[in-house]
């Protein structure tokens, strides 16, 4: 059984699409990130840099944070979805960490600057625009002679998917990219992803539109960490 730390966001749904398509049990627990569910102590044990995803395997104890680690860890578990040879595993590897690197930050950027600044800041929004689409197109280009990102379907597309998913609310667009589209579409199909993708949908209610959710959210800095680490016991 796994305990999955999760909210309604491209970055939990990495694992809730990698938990549907191992078919593994698992329990979910909301980490309501407008609300601060994210420095609870108890939560901040498991995941001590304040952010979902997070699982606890109740099978062998141990927990692990950061999607990458989450996807990495689950795949070696079922062993499904990261291949054992060296060369494939890699080529997984690599699309791994260029999207937990790469596309995940960019457009978690482009989404502040489009879903929740206060002010426009032009400079800003056009930087991670341009940067959103430029990764866009490495996809594309990279799904030009291959079905997925590393050959066969595998954690990368997992961990890609769901940051292409919010395309259009981001202001892009994907008809410039056929190969993106096509490895999309395909993907979109499967009924796991479905399922991951569907996991939670109807408890977002307000946590980024509300002011006390934006300071929660976007009010951070060196000292909420120092505070909140008060109450963790070591
Ligand atoms: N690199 C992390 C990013 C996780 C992340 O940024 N999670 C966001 C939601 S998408 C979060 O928990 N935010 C809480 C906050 O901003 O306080 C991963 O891939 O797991």
């Amino acid at each position: 059984m796994i305990d999955l730390y999760f909210w309604p966001t491209p970055n939990g749904r990495k694992i809730s699409i990698m938990l549907e398509e191992c078919e593994f049990e698992y329990e979910t627990i909301p980490v309501d990130i407008g609300r601060g569910d994210q420095f609870k102590p108890d939560f901040l044990k498991i995941s001590p840099n304040n952010r979902m995803p997070a699982i606890v395997d109740q099978d062998t104890g141990i927990s692990v944070f950061e999607g990458g680690a989450i996807l990495m860890y689950l795949a070696e578990k079922r062993g499904q979805f990261l291949p054992r040879e060296q060369d494939a595993r890699f080529e997984v590897l690599q699309w791994l960490f260029w999207q937990a690197g790469g596309l995940g930050p960019m457009a978690g950027q482009l989404s502040h600057f489009v879903n929740y600044v206060k002010e426009p800041v032009p400079y800003a929004h056009d930087r991670y625009a341009n940067e959103f689409d430029r990764l866009l197109a490495v996809m594309d280009v990279r799904l030009r002679d291959r079905e997925y990102l590393a050959g066969e379907y595998s954690i990368a597309d997992m961990a890609a998917f769901p940051w292409v998913v919010p395309y259009k609310r981001l202001g892009s667009n994907l008809d410039p990219f056929e190969n993106l589209r096509r490895w999309f579409d395909s993907i979109k199909s499967r009924p796991a992803v479905r399922r991951g993708i569907d996991l939670g949908k109807d408890w977002r209610g307000d946590e980024a539109r509300g002011d006390a959710a934006h300071a929660v959210m976007f009010g951070q800095n060196a000292q909420t960490v120092m505070d909140a680490n008060k109450l963790v016991e070591t």
